[in-house]
């Protein structure tokens, strides 16, 4: 059995788990280009209804192109969120990477931090291990604003294998205990098409680090790329490409589409009870 300890939550690993979407940024949940925390409140409880067992906040869209949000804005965006959301008693990771940020997140309740740069900046290591809190450490080329511009690796699955194996010493060495910390590729940060199906056909690598793996590949260009669709038309490719995941080894899956991304793994779960994982080595 795979426990994840976050704060005072365990969750159970041993069945993939749905982590929900909630995006409290001007390209979400905003009116006038104003974010609206009350909306993203209201947001995140509907995916803890369709089943989400944690949902991510984050103030600082990492889309490819986006720019950089100020502390304080970014601050203001996310807290209330948090506070509403630990009072219902959810499980609640704030989307960031800053540590001023995950202080103040984790002060609030919060009980994992997702940093899309592995806690790269000063002082992030610092903020999780002087906390109880679950990290994900996720591994990026380059920076949101230009690392879709041209993603190079002489073995992708390799390097992002070596880099998300060293940052997770790094985090042991800082002494953040093993079963607070979560692994990801970064599906579509710093990589093309033929990076992230590399990197999803050989998922088993990364699994074999020995850390839970989260997969994030929810309405992502590349499925844009593979089916056609605009961002708004990609659920079934969604749905596809987190079952896809799961049956490779991931364990937490970041969707928007919680309800669909539920109901998947069910229909999975009654075919194949022992959720999958001794299909993943057949792959
Ligand atoms: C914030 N964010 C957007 N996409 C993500 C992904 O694939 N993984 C993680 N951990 N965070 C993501």
């Amino acid at each position: 059995m795979t426990i994840l300890r976050c704060g005072p939550h365990r969750i159970d690993l041993s069945s993939p788990c749905v982590m929900g979407v909630v995006n409290v940024t001007a390209d979400s949940f905003s009116a006038d280009g104003r974010p609206d925390p009350e909306a993203a409140i209201a947001h995140a409880r509907r995916l803890l209804a369709d089943g989400a067992g944690i949902v991510d906040v984050g103030g600082e869209s990492t889309r490819p192109g986006a720019a950089p949000v100020p502390e304080a804005i970014e601050l203001g965006r996310v807290i209330p969120v948090v506070e509403a959301l630990v009072t219902d008693g959810a499980v609640v990771s704030v989307d960031t990477m800053k540590p001023a940020v995950m202080r103040a997140a984790i002060a609030a309740g919060a009980s994992m931090v997702n940093d899309v740069t592995a806690l790269a900046v000063p002082g992030a290591i610092e903020a999780v291990a002087a906390s109880g809190a679950a990290v994900c450490l996720m591994h990026m080329q380059g920076e949101p604003r230009t690392m879709q511009q041209a993603p190079r690796y002489a073995d992708v699955v390799g390097e992002v294998s070596a880099f998300l194996a060293a940052r997770a010493q790094s985090c042991r060495d800082a002494g953040i205990d093993a079963d607070r910390i979560v692994v990801d590729p970064g599906f579509g940060f710093g990589k093309s098409v033929a990076h992230n199906l590399d990197l999803l056909r050989r998922l088993d690598a990364i699994v074999d680090l020995g850390f839970p793996v989260l997969a994030g590949l929810s309405r992502k260009s590349t499925l844009g790329a593979i089916t056609g669709r605009d961002v708004g038309e990609r659920l079934s490719a969604s749905v596809a490409a987190a079952l896809a995941a799961a049956l490779r080894g991931a364990r937490i899956l970041r969707v928007h589409d919680v309800r669909e991304t539920v109901d998947a793994l069910a229909v999975w779960r009654a075919i194949d009870p022992w959720t999958g994982l001794q299909l993943r080595k057949g792959l």
